[in-house]
């Protein structure tokens, strides 16, 4: 795979992001390898770009890194610079990218390999699915390095693992590999090295063939609702369940299976 941005698919991005599309689904590497893909302001506000910039046919996309590493995190040679004032701009900065990418228009997918460390880690967290290949391993090793995190893990890490189990992260700076990152759910799936982006391009295929009603209820209705009141939870769910099977291609698929045109629900599939 060439190591430059596809300037045709999408406009404007930072070298350390290269683009591809495959049909409906595009491909979105971090290309920052000698630095191990460490997020530096330009990276991360491409980020922002990238997911304004989607064309209206992309209905996922995949993201993952070049090299050895998915990300190291937070560019550190950017940090010794700023004061509190832009030190919470910055932070606030990745909380309106990642919010982009956890609630825009398309699922995402991650294929994730070596370090998912810090911000790495709070960026794979923004997004729908990962995979993690065997050389995972994931750490917040803000704890050590004297700062905090600052890219959405106080709010989207204690939801995925717990308050407990990332404050002992944070406290001790200890590392979870990939096997220990499946039983934890920082990881949907377990794959071989070298598999993940290919594990991922397949679910991506697999979640853009769903409606886009279906979609847009999973990923925005769906954690409103459980971070609601069950009573309002149980009203939005009605509502949106409503709503999805009005749809015209959900009455299609519901006849395609009561007429045996549609496959069937299949362990293993
Ligand atoms: C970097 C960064 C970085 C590497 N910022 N430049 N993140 C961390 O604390 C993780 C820091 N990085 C590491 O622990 C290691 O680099 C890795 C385990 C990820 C990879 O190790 P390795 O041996 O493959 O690479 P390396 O030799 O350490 O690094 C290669 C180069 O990348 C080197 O630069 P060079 O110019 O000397 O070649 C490193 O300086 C550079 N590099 N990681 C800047 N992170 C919104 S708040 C989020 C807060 C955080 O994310 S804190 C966690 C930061």
């Amino acid at each position: 795979m060439a190591d430059v941005p596809d300037p045709s698919f999408i406009a404007d991005l930072p070298p350390s992001l290269a683009t591809e599309r495959r049909g409906a689904i595009a491909l979105l590497r971090l290309a920052r390898a000698g630095k191990r893909n460490a997020l530096d302001d330009p990276t991360v506000l491409g980020l922002e770009t990238f997911f304004e910039r989607l064309p209206e046919d992309i209905r996922a996309v995949v993201l993952y890194g070049e090299g050895e590493h998915f990300s190291a995190g937070l560019d550190l040679s950017e940090l010794s610079t700023r004061d509190v004032p832009e030190g919470i701009h910055h932070s606030r900065m990745w909380h309106r990218v990642f919010d982009k990418i956890q609630f825009g228009r398309v699922p995402v997918v991650t294929a994730m390999h070596g370090a998912v460390v810090g911000g790495g880690l709070e960026l794979a967290a923004a997004t729908h699915a990962r995979v993690a290949e065997r050389s995972t391993y994931y750490a917040l090793p803000e704890g050590s390095r004297g700062i905090y995190v600052g890219g959405g893990a106080s709010v989207r890490l204690p939801r995925l693992i717990g308050v407990s189990r990332m404050m002992e992260m944070m406290l001790t700076g200890r590392t979870y590999g990939a096997e220990e990152g499946l039983a934890l759910g920082l990881s949907h799936y377990l794959v071989e090295p070298g598999q993940g982006l290919a594990k991922a391009i397949e679910l991506a295929e697999r979640i853009a063939q769903n409606t886009a009603l279906t979609n847009f209820a999973v990923m925005h209705v769906l954690p409103r609702i459980a971070e609601s009141d069950p009573a309002s939870g149980y009203v939005m769910e009605a509502l949106m369940a409503a709503i999805a099977q009005g749809d015209d291609e959900a009455k299609a698929r519901l006849q395609a299976f009561l007429e045996k045109r549609a496959p069937k629900v299949a362990h293993g599939s």
